[in-house]
């Protein structure tokens, strides 16, 4: 488990402790501990392991045991023990806005409330405004907290959702009796926000107790949510909930197909279905009108696959990122689906940071990764000197790094590296370096890293303006946003991609997880208006290079080819294309 989430577990075990009545000291112990691995800089792998760990003032020695617990396996004996000893709905009224730990403990003491649903009821029924030391301003004040619960999005970037599935599919996948599985849902679609992971997995029927014995004991589980013969729910480490339904082999791929979705998805299968006098749901096919049914019941289509499936309502197959309901089951009938583009295509990338502005690896260490990736090149892009936030470069610095890639690429063989900036927008949509310092690059990602709060039309003409400049090679992160924490600024993003296609600029696609920027929303609109996409990692390390295949799903999302995207092209062509 990694840092983060012991920190949050550390501070669960406290209110735990507390809603227990435990000595005060014992929780206040475990908040402490929190405090304190927040603070640690270091490794924390490398301080348990030599034992320093006990070292770090507000760590003492049982916590320490547990956070090497939590570390090593992602879970420990006193958590899943101190949850166990509440009902989930106790542990969920906790996550209430203004509803601590001692409020809770009365509510679920003296009136035997242990979910949501219930204190709703009491709060109706003005019951818990009678309960010592509340009073009707504090019940009021609980409702906008259960609301505010209620609206509030439990979402969690891809990459934490593939793990967590991952981890559970691994050792599932494999067990015996398991004919087919598949991971379903917004996580096969590659959705950048996952809501709960579903999975979906064939059997025989004698099989499916014990596999789902084996699903709701597997060690990720902190909670069960419902247990069931086919279909079982549960919440795992991270707070991250997981479904799981088991089905007969021929059901599986009309399951695999419903549960992956998306709903809007289906309800267009379904509407097909039913225009060739068949009902569709996720056990198979069955006839519309039971007079039909007469006689014919048994020739009914078989569908081993989803392909299967897609053939019997005439259509091709189609990618699970595509199935969005957008267009692609007209494109799917029509065999007019585009080839989407895959990781294999990828032969380099841009926009990458190295320790001369604020990344952690050198400029040879980040070139010898994307050798090891197997790429054919690497562009460079540190930023300007304007970004003194993330160690923008001086232009002296600039002429260094520029020496020192030329240097690089005259050594090396079958390799190249692409001198590039990262370049601030500046609030009047002019470029942060001077047109000497540009003139020093192969290329340009400009980014707008400041002043956000500029209405649309300003913020629009601001890049419109800045593509415009002839230096300009494409655009990074177009609209700034943070999934799941920060909204983007206000932007026109329309009339961004028209002014791509009028300057022949290109648009990036920031694969950090947390932006996925150009949105694959608006892919289909660049791609006919002729933008080229670059799939970037806007990496700050060596590892983080990798961040491009959540570019590729998310370009997948958005229905490119490698035609589309810049970084598909070999080194060559790229050169090519950059000095025109
Ligand atoms: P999520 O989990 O919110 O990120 O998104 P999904 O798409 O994974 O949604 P989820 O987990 O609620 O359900 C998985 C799939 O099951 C969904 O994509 C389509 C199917 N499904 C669930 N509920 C319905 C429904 O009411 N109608 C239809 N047509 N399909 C449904
Ligand atoms: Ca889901
Ligand atoms: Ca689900
Ligand atoms: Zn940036």
């Amino acid at each position: 488990m990694d840092k983060p989430g012991i920190i949050r577990i550390l501070d669960e075990m406290g209110t735990l402790l507390e809603l227990q009545g435990a000595n005060p000291f014992k929780s206040r112990a475990f908040q402490n501990a929190a405090r304190a691995v927040e603070g640690i800089t270091a490794d924390l792998g490398e301080l348990i392991s030599s034992g320093e760990l006990l070292e770090v003032r507000g760590v003492g020695k049982s916590i320490a045991v547990i956070i090497k617990d939590l570390h090593a396996t992602g879970t420990s004996d006193e958590y899943r023990e101190l949850r166990k000893s509440f009902p989930d709905g106790v542990v969920q009224m906790l996550s209430i806005p203004g509803l601590g730990p001692k409020k809770v403990k009365a509510i679920y003491e003296k009136l035997k409330i242990s979910n949501l649903e219930d204190l709703e009821q009491a709060i109706k029924e003005d019951r818990i405004a009678e309960l010592d030391g509340f009073g009707s301003k504090t019940q009021d004040n609980i409702l906008k907290g259960l609301m505010a619960l209620r609206t509030r999005s439990d979402k969690v970037l891809y990459p934490k959702a593939r793990t967590s599935a991952d981890r559970i599919f691994e050792g599932l996948g494999k067990e015996r009796g398991v004919i087919r599985a598949e991971v379903a849902g917004s996580l096969r679609r590659r959705k950048e926000v996952v809501g709960d992971i579903d999975i979906v997995i064939s059997a025989k029927k004698k099989d499916c107790a014990p596999l789902m014995e084996v699903f709701v004991n597997h060690a990720d589980v902190t909670s069960i949510v419902a247990h069931g013969e086919t279909k079982s729910s549960v919440i795992l480490q991270g707070g991250i909930n997981c479904d799981l339904r088991i089905v007969e082999d021929k059901e599986f791929a009309f399951a695999l197909n419903y549960f992956t979705g998306s709903k809007e998805h289906n309800v267009e299968m379904r509407s097909r279905a039913r225009k060739v006098g068949l009902s569709l749901n996720e056990y198979g096919f069955s006839h519309l009108h039971a007079e039909e049914t007469r006689g014919k019941a048994k020739q009914l289509v078989q569908c081993k696959t989803e392909s299967d499936l897609y053939k019997a309502l005439g259509l091709c197959y189609i990618d699970p990122e595509l199935r969005e309901n957008l267009g692609e089951i007209e494109a799917a009938e029509k065999n007019a689906l585009p080839k989407l583009i895959e990781e294999k295509d990828i032969r380099g990338t841009f926009h990458c940071h190295t320790t001369y502005s604020d990344g952690a690896n050198s400029v040879q260490e980040m070139a010898s990764a994307a050798q090891k990736l197997g790429w054919e090149y690497l562009g460079i892009a540190d930023h300007s000197k304007g970004a003194v936030y993330a160690g923008g470069l001086s232009d002296a610095r600039a002429k260094e790094q520029v020496k020192e890639i030329d240097a690089i690429n005259e050594k090396s063989k079958g390799f190249r590296i692409f001198k590039g900036t990262e370049c601030d927008i500046l609030p009047t949509g002019d470029l942060d370096w001077s047109e000497k310092t540009l003139a020093l690059f192969e290329y340009v990602v400009v980014s707008v890293h400041s002043n956000f709060k500029m209405t649309e039309s300003e913020m629009t003409k601001r890049v419109v303006k800045a593509l415009k400049h002839k230096r300009t090679t494409m655009l990074g992160h177009p609209t700034g946003r943070l999934l799941l924490s920060r909204d983007g600024y206000p932007i026109d993003m329309i009339k961004v991609i028209d002014a791509a296609s009028d300057y022949g600029k290109m648009i990036e696609i920031n694969s950090h997880p947390s932006r996925l920027d150009l949105d694959w929303r608006l892919c289909k609109y660049a791609r006919e208006k002729g933008v080229t996409v670059s799939i970037n990692p806007d990496a700050h390390s060596a590892t983080s290079l990798s961040d491009v295949s959540f570019g590729v799903g998310a370009a997948r999302k958005g229905w490119l080819s490698a035609k589309n995207v810049f970084n598909t092209r070999s080194s060559r062509e790229i050169s090519e294309m950059l000095r025109r």
